[in-house]
């Protein structure tokens, strides 16, 4: 697969959307391949781990239905520290509904995701319409402000997402590469386009195996070399960890020496 060896410039000019763009240039300029899933049941508790760890990251990942203090005036703040330490936040609410109730989940209700997220995943299963309408029409800016993260593969057990679900997933989402930035996947597609982003989770250091839920991990490593991620998706192996600082500079060093390593070679 030609696009794993392709170099994080040429990839950035290749992009068609501008969060893909802002992504590569982090990147580059952080050396860093990391993007925390900050599961943790507050947004204070976020807050306080993205001004630590914010300087070695490019991506933090929230679910936002899970924490118990939600406020927009707290998003503003991790928004701010965002700003400050350079990284973006996706929100992984995982859409997978009709165009028509996914436009109400994306843009209102309480969370009104659309006003701050610079990252949304999506399944692809109700099929493309879905992708393409979940922004509104064409003016809508959230269209340049956010990208979709496509779920083509998911990291647990007997998941049903498998080769033939994948390959008719990533199609689509590369006819709309202008909306779908990349994908979470725990494989490369066949395509040649470099503009768009793997992400891998299921990235663990300290447990080869998973958890006791169904979940499997691997290495930065082996996520990086063998199964092609562009960018590493690190949770309990970091929020858990004594120090979250020190775990997260090992996590950038060797996510980013795999990834310059599959792209020299
Ligand atoms: O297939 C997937 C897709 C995702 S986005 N498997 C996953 O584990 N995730 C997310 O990655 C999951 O929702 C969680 O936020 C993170 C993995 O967390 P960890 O604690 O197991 O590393």
């Amino acid at each position: 697969n030609p696009r794993l060896h392709v170099s994080l410039e040429e990839r950035r000019s290749s992009c068609k959307h501008p969060i893909a763009s802002r992504l590569f240039d982090l990147m580059m300029a952080k050396k860093s391949n990391l993007c925390v899933a900050a599961d943790l049941p507050s947004l204070d508790e976020v807050i306080t781990l993205a001004e630590s760890i914010g300087p070695k990251i490019v991506v933090l990942k929230i679910h936002v239905d899970i924490l118990e203090d939600f406020s927009l005036t707290k998003i503003r703040q991790l928004k701010e520290v965002a700003r400050a330490h350079e990284f973006l936040i996706m929100e992984d609410r995982k859409f997978a509904d009709i165009a028509n109730t996914v436009q109400q989940q994306f843009h209102g209700g309480v969370y009104r995701i659309s006003e701050w997220a610079d990252l949304i995943t999506a399944h692809p299963l109700p099929g493309p319409e879905m992708i393409t309408h979940m922004f509104g029409d064409s003016s809508s800016d959230s269209r340049r402000t956010c990208g979709c993260v496509l779920i083509l593969e998911m990291s647990t057990k007997n998941a049903l997402t498998n080769e033939d679900y994948a390959k008719e997933a990533a199609k689509w989402g590369l006819i709309a590469s202008d909306i779908v930035t990349g994908f979470v996947g725990q494989s490369a597609p066949n395509s040649d386009f470099p503009g768009w982003i793997q992400f891998t989770p299921g990235v663990n250091s300290s447990s080869a195996s998973g958890d006791s839920k169904g979940q499997q991990y691997c290495s930065p490593a082996k996520a990086v070399l063998e199964r092609g991620a562009d960018i590493i998706i690190v949770g309990r192996g970091l929020i858990n960890s004594q120090d979250v600082v020190a775990t997260a500079e090992t996590y950038r060093t060797e996510g980013w020496a795999a990834l310059t390593q599959r792209i020299t070679n």
